[in-house]
């Protein structure tokens, strides 16, 4: 990356992407470009083709996709297989007709089988069936990763695929029935501690246990693979820091300083039981995550005071 390139984020208000411009913004990145949803709709392709003729980029970031926790992946299938499907047939392909240098598409562990071994290597993708409650969102992100690399062998492009583990951080969605596991009980133990609740409900049993990485770690691993021109290999992005999901709530309980009861709505699905990414392919080539899931969990928690999500999310 040289700072004269045009560098596109695509989704530059979500977690990922907003990450990726601060942490381009902060390394002295400055000839950014990126629009809203109402200026660009991803899922059309002729704006698509507009966009790329008139800008030419010269490096993409695709952190544009519709995400979500457990319930809204289980709930909106047709729109999580649609929307994915849509935004990056779309992206990339008018990245490889424009001649795009470099482009980095944000994939997610949920590629890897149900019952994948531990820790899952990128070598796995393929090899069994998918968790159910987010096969469709999972097929896109795999349909993803193949059509850039079908790219890079016909066409000759310089295409990579990033397989990030579950991320949080500052800009989650904290929507109690769309969001990811970590934001939603950040929010749960907030107002049962706001209102003097004497306990918090969680889904499932608490005993599936997840990898959790801060999305600035993710967004200085996505600058690292970028810059790794040449390299397409599909590669994993974790922090090797587990923990069960009745973990994860006791230790959001302790930061936000709540001492009730956790209650476990077992109506309510698990999900895959384990999913921890093998990262040594990133580690060997010199990449390493650096923020503790303490600390990040204490910052991201300063956010939501500061950022009073509590007040918008409710209002
Ligand atoms: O982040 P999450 O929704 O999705 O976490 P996945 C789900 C796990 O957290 C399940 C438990 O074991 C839930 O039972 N859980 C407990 C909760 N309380 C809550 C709660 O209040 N809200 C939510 N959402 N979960 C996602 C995929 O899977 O992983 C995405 O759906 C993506 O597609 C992401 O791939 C990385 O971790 O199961």
């Amino acid at each position: 990356m040289d700072k004269s390139q045009k560098i596109y984020i695509a989704g530059h208000r979500g977690l990922v992407g907003s990450a990726i411009v601060r942490t381009l913004n902060q390394a002295g990145f400055n000839n950014l470009i990126y629009k809203t949803h109402a200026e660009l709709d991803l899922t059309h392709q002729d704006q698509v083709n507009d966009f790329f003729v008139r800008q030419r980029p010269d490096l993409v970031f695709l952190a544009a996709a519709k995400v979500g926790g457990i319930h809204a992946n289980n709930t909106y299938r047709g729109e999580f297989i649609y929307e994915n499907l849509m935004v990056q047939n779309n992206v990339i392909t008018a990245a490889k007709n424009n001649q795009v240098k470099r482009l980095l598409f944000l994939g997610s562990s949920c590629i890897y089988p149900r019952d994948c071994m531990q820790p899952m290597k990128e070598e796995y993708l393929l090899t069994g069936p998918l968790e159910y409650t987010n096969e469709p969102y999972a097929l896109a992100k795999i349909a993803g990763i193949k059509l850039c690399e079908a790219y890079n062998n016909q066409y000759g492009t310089d295409f990579v695929s990033v397989m990030p583990t579950n991320l949080y951080g500052p800009n989650d969605n904290f929507d109690l029935e769309t969001s990811h596991v970590l934001p939603a009980l950040m929010r749960k133990v907030h107002e049962a501690k706001k209102t003097s609740q004497k306990s918090v409900i969680i889904w499932g049993t608490g005993k599936p246990q997840r990898e959790f990485l801060h999305v600035d770690d993710l967004a200085s691993a996505c600058l690292f693979i970028m810059n790794k021109t040449g390299f397409t290999d599909m590669v994993n992005i974790g922090s090797g820091q587990e923990v069960t999901i009745r973990e994860l709530t006791e230790m959001i309980c302790e930061i936000v300083g709540f001492e009730g009861e956790i209650i476990h709505d077992t109506s309510k699905p698990d999900g895959t039981p384990r999913k921890l990414l093998d990262t040594l392919k990133i580690n060997q080539l010199g990449w390493q995550s650096k923020i503790k899931l303490k600390d990040g969990l204490r910052q991201t928690y300063q956010w939501f005071l500061e950022n009073k999500i509590f007040e918008k999310v409710a209002s």
